[in-house]
C-alpha cells in the first residue's frame, strides 16, 4: 500500500569521527573508537550511521579535502579497522553510509598534482583552469588594483577569471605559478574544484563509487552535490543577494540533472543504496527533480537560514521565529507529500547545536531538547541525528579565537576583518559563538572523567565544560534524561508505522507558540503538540482529535491519556498521542 523503502523507515546517526571517541590517546577520534561504541549505538536504537570523511587527507577542512578516495587516513585507522566497523554495524542490523565529496579534492590529490604540472597534462581538464583577466579588460586602474587581495606572486598584475567568491571567503580563484593560470575552488584554496564536464573524470568518480558499494556500504551522503555543474564560459555572478557571489551561476548548474541521473544509471541503480544530496540552496521543485534523477532525498537548509541577519549571509546574526520554522518545514512536508521524500535535520557538523539554536540551553535545556527530538522524530521523512544531540549537547562558550580550529570560521573572520565588515573583537566573538561550525565539533561527552572520556591524551578541540553534568553515563542512569527520551521515541518509530508513512496535516498555522499537527494513515492517527516557548499556555485542539487517545510520549512524564477540549501546556512541553 505504501511506497516502502528501508531508508524511509531508518533513523540516521551522524558521526564526526575526529570528535567521537579516541582509542589511542592522540587526541583525535578514530575508527577503532567508533567500533568500541557500536553497542551504544545499537542500544540507542538508530539504524544507519553516516560517517563524515575518513579518507586520506591533509586535513585542511577536516577530511573534506580528499587526497585519495580509496584509502583511509591513518589518523583514523586502517582499511582493516574500517572493515571491522562495517561488519560490526551489519552484525547489529545497522547500515553505513559514507560521505561522497566530489565537487572538489585536496590539492594533494594525485590528479591535481598532475593537473597543475603543465597546461598539456592529460589531467589538466580534471580541474577548472583559466587565464586571468588583464586590468584593462576588467576596467580596473593600476591605482585601484590591490594585488594582496588575490595573494599574487610579485610582478603578476591581473584579476581572477570571474567574480565568484569562495564559501570560505575571498575570491574562488587562486593563481598558480607553475603554469600562470588560475584554478577554481568554491571552498578553501586547498580544495580545487573538479571539472565535471570531463567524461573521463566522471568515469573515475563512478568507478570509485562502485568500488565502495562493492565493499558493502549502504549509500552515500553527497557533499555540496548541486554545485558540480558549472555553466559554459563561467559568467560573472548576476545576483548581489546570492549567498556568495556567483552562486546564481553554479548552484544547480545547467548539467546537474544530467550528471545525477547518469550517476544513478551507471552506479547506484545496481544497488539498494540510500543517497542524500547536500544542497547549499534548493527549492521543493528542484528536490522533486533530484528524486526523479534517482536520489533518495536531499538536505535543504531553508530552516537553518532563518536566523541570518537582515544583511544576509551566514556571518550575520538575526532571530528565527516559530512562524518561520513552522511554515518552512510545512512547505517541505506538503511539497514532498505525493512524490519525493524529506530528510529531517536540525544540526550537523557545520551548524550550531540545535538546543542552543532552537531551544533553550539554560533553564529548559532538557525539556526543549526533548521537544526538538519530538519534532525531528515525528515529522514525515528520514531523521538525521548528530552525535551528542541525544544527550542535549549545546554550543561551546568560546571566549577567544584561539579556541577555534575551523578553516571556514578562521577564513571568514579574516576576510570580514580585512574588508572592515567586522570591526571589534567583541563583534567577532559574538558571531563565532553564534555561528561557528566548531560549536558542533567539540568532543563527544561520554562520562565525567577528564576530557569527558573522549581521550586519554589532549583533545584536539576543547571539551565543553558542562561535561560533568551533560554526558552519556549520567544520561543512561537518569530515567528523565534526553537520552532516555530519544530511546523511547526511536522504539515507537519501530513499533508504529504511522510515524514513517503517515501524512502530515498542520493544525496551527498562526498560533504564537504552539505547533500542532497530525500524522495520518488509513488505519492510525498521531496527534503531536509542541509548546515552543518558555512560558505555559492553554491550547484548544481541533474538535476531531478530542477524545480517547493514548499518550505515547511526553517530556513532562504525564501518564494520563485522552485529549481534552483544552490542553494546559507547560514550558517547552511536547506530547505525542495515538488516537483510538
Ligand atoms: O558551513 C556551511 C554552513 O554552515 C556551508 O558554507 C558549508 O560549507 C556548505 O554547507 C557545504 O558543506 C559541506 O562542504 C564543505 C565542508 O567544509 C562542510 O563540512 C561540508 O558539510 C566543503 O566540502
Amino acid at each position: 500500500e505504501y511506497d516502502r523503502e528501508w531508508w524511509k523507515e531508518a533513523v540516521v546517526y551522524q558521526i564526526y569521527p575526529r570528535s567521537f571517541n579516541d582509542s589511542n590517546g592522540d587526541g583525535v577520534g578514530d575508527i577503532p573508537g567508533i567500533v568500541e561504541k557500536l553497542d551504544y549505538l545499537d542500544e540507542l536504537g538508530v539504524d544507519v550511521v553516516w560517517l563524515n570523511p575518513v579518507y586520506e587527507s591533509p586535513g585542511v577542512d577536516n577530511g573534506y579535502d580528499i587526497a585519495d578516495y580509496r584509502a583511509i587516513n591513518d589518523r583514523y585507522g586502517t582499511m582493516a579497522d574500517w572493515e571491522e566497523l562495517l561488519a560490526g554495524l551489519h552484525d547489529r542490523d545497522m547500515r553505513l553510509i559514507m560521505d561522497l565529496v566530489v565537487n572538489h579534492t585536496s590539492d594533494e590529490h594525485a590528479w591535481f598534482q598532475r593537473s597543475r604540472s603543465s597546461r598539456d597534462s592529460e589531467y589538466r581538464d580534471y580541474y577548472i583552469w583559466r587565464e586571468g583577466r588583464s586590468l584593462r579588460e576588467a576596467g580596473v586602474s593600476e591605482a585601484e588594483f590591490d594585488a594582496s587581495e588575490y595573494h599574487l606572486p610579485r610582478g603578476v598584475r591581473e584579476l581572477p577569471p570571474n567574480d565568484w567568491e569562495s564559501f570560505f571567503g575571498g575570491s574562488a580563484w587562486t593563481y598558480d605559478e607553475e603554469t600562470g593560470e588560475w584554478y577554481l575552488h568554491l571552498f578553501d584554496e586547498r580544495q580545487p574544484d573538479l571539472n565535471w564536464q570531463s567524461e573521463t573524470l566522471r568515469e573515475e568518480i563512478y568507478e570509485m563509487m562502485g568500488w565502495w558499494l562493492q565493499k558493502g556500504i549502504d549509500g552515500f551522503r553527497m557533499d555540496v552535490i548541486n554545485l558540480i555543474s558549472k555553466p559554459e564560459g563561467l559568467p560573472d555572478g548576476d545576483d548581489s543577494d546570492a549567498i556568495v557571489r556567483g552562486a546564481d551561476q553554479f548552484v544547480n548548474g545547467p548539467n546537474i540533472h544530467e550528471y545525477i541521473s547518469e550517476m544513478h544509471d551507471r552506479v547506484l541503480s545496481n544497488y539498494d543504496a540510500m543517497t542524500v544530496g547536500e544542497m547549499a540552496e534548493v527549492t521543493v521543485d528542484e528536490a522533486l527533480r533530484f528524486s526523479e534523477d534517482g536520489m533518495s532525498m536531499v538536505f535543504n537548509f531553508d530552516h537553518l537560514r532563518l536566523d541570518f541577519g537582515p544583511e544576509g549571509g551566514r556571518w550575520t546574526k538575526g532571530e528565527w521565529t516559530l512562524d518561520g520554522l513552522r511554515s518552512t518545514l510545512t512547505e517541505w512536508q506538503e511539497g514532498l507529500e505525493a512524490e519525493g521524500w524529506n530528510s529531517l535535520h536540525f544540526n550537523n557538523h557545520d551548524e550550531p547545536r540545535m538546543v542552543s539554536r532552537f531551544g533553550d540551553d539554560g533553564e529548559y535545556r532538557r525539556e526543549s531538547a526533548k521537544l526538538l527530538a519530538t519534532l525531528l522524530l515525528t515529522l514525515k521523512g528520514t531523521p538525521f541525528m548528530y552525535q551528542g544531540e541525544e544527550i542535549g549537547m549545546q554550543n561551546y562558550p568560546f571566549s577567544s579565537l584561539t579556541e577555534v580550529r575551523d578553516v571556514d570560521t578562521l577564513n571568514n573572520v579574516r576576510f570580514a576583518r580585512e574588508s572592515g565588515r567586522l570591526e571589534t573583537d567583541e563583534e567577532v566573538l559574538e558571531l563565532v559563538q553564534h555561528r561557528s561550525r566548531d560549536n558542533a565539533r567539540t568532543p563527544m561527552q561520554w562520562h565525567d572523567d577528564e576530557h569527558a572520556g573522549f581521550t586519554n591524551g589532549t583533545p584536539w578541540m576543547p571539551v565543553n565544560p558542562n561535561y560533568t553534568e551533560v554526558n552519556v553515563a549520567a544520561a543512561r542512569r537518569d530515567e528523565r534524561s534526553v537520552h532516555r527520551y530519544y530511546r523511547h521515541l526511536l522504539s515507537l518509530r519501530d513499533e508504529y508505522e504511522v510515524f514513517v508513512y503517515g501524512d502530515y496535516t498542520l493544525h496551527t498555522p498562526d498560533h504564537e507558540q504552539v505547533w500542532a499537527y497530525s500524522r495520518v494513515t488509513t488505519d492510525a492517527e498521531l496527534f503531536v503538540v509542541l509548546n515552543f516557548d518558555g512560558t505555559a499556555t492553554t491550547y484548544a485542539p481541533p474538535a476531531d482529535v478530542v477524545g480517547e487517545a493514548e499518550l505515547l510520549a511526553s517530556n513532562y512524564g504525564l501518564a494520563t491519556g485522552g485529549i481534552g477540549e483544552t490542553l494546559d501546556l507547560s514550558p517547552w512541553e511536547a506530547r505525542v498521542y495515538l488516537l483510538d
